[in-house]
């Protein structure tokens, strides 16, 4: 363990902002940027300075058709960072879908396990979930980046997506998780193409089963898709960051516990708006 205590999550009476820290050379829309440890240290610490509550700290790119890293050089990107900022009081998440590769950050200061795939693709995260002892995120996911965007088949995606959610609460909690700990995540991109992604955010009620939520929409394609003006044009991840603010805003005014984002500053400000907006509300009702 780390010789000072590891950062704890916050608690706030707000909804709370998860900066997207990808050390890889390939994510969607920040890879490359902060693939040196430095770089990735420097980019932490100014998440938290625009007002992130959390960083999130991942070393393998889960983009649609991203390929595996090696477990060693999953870890040799990310330890150094977690450590870094650990040590500045940060709390950090892992995002990982390795069970080594989690339980080597929590040793190293991450306070909470963000695993895209709610356990499915290690059978050992489960356990090392409930040895740590730390808060984890469990998305829906059915397939690695090679093969998402092809399992992306629903008749009902909300009670579906629903069913699967509980399949991996249920294995958790088998496994020895306290079920206090578990956030769910609708995976938002995740087997899900375009249309798929609504009708988690627009019910998110109805799938989180009163869990705490987290929602990762932050410039994804089916934002992209939503905003385009024109058919044959898709909007780049730069220019979805508005659309982003608004799934932000409706998550926050709906409950969510956190909101996985690239721009804190945009978030934190709309999160403050949902709150001066909801305070009002109770304070005239
Ligand atoms: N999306 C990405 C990566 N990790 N974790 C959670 N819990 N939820 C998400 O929606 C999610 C995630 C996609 O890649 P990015 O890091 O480039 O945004």
């Amino acid at each position: 363990m780390p010789a000072t205590p590891a950062p704890r999550l916050p608690h706030a009476d707000r909804t709370l902002v998860m900066g997207v820290l990808n050390v890889t050379p390939d994510s969607f829309s920040d890879g490359g940027r902060y693939l040196d440890a430095d770089a990735a240290i420097a980019r932490g610490l100014a998440l938290v300075e625009e007002g992130a509550d959390i960083v999130d700290v991942g070393g393998e790119s889960t983009r649609p058709g991203a390929q595996r890293v090696a477990p060693r050089e999953e870890q040799a990107r990310v330890l150094p960072v977690i450590a870094a900022l650990t040590a500045e009081g940060i709390p950090v998440s892992i995002d990982t879908m390795r069970a080594a590769t989690a339980a080597a950050a929590v040793e190293a200061g991450a306070c909470l396990i963000n695993d895209v795939s709610g356990g499915l693709a290690d059978e050992r995260m489960a356990y090392v979930a409930a040895d740590t002892g730390v808060d984890y995120v469990a998305m829906h996911w059915r397939a690695h980046s090679t093969e998402m965007d092809d399992r992306d088949r629903y008749d009902d995606v909300v009670a579906e997506v629903a069913a699967e959610l509980a399949a991996r609460v249920d294995a958790l909690v088998r496994a020895g998780v306290s079920e206090d700990r578990i956030v769910l995540d609708p995976g938002l991109g995740f087997a899900k193409v375009g249309d798929s992604n609504w009708p988690l955010l627009a019910n998110l009620g109805q799938w989180s089963a009163g869990r705490r939520v987290l929602i990762g929409a932050s410039r994804k394609r089916f934002l992209g898709a939503a905003i385009s003006r024109h058919p044959d044009e898709e909007a780049g991840p730069e220019r979805r960051e508005h659309a982003t603010t608004a799934v932000t805003t409706l998550s926050a005014a709906a409950g969510a516990w956190a909101v996985r984002v690239h721009d804190a500053r945009s978030a934190c400000d709309a999160i403050a708006v949902v709150s001066a907006w909801q305070d009002a509300a109770k304070a005239t009702r």
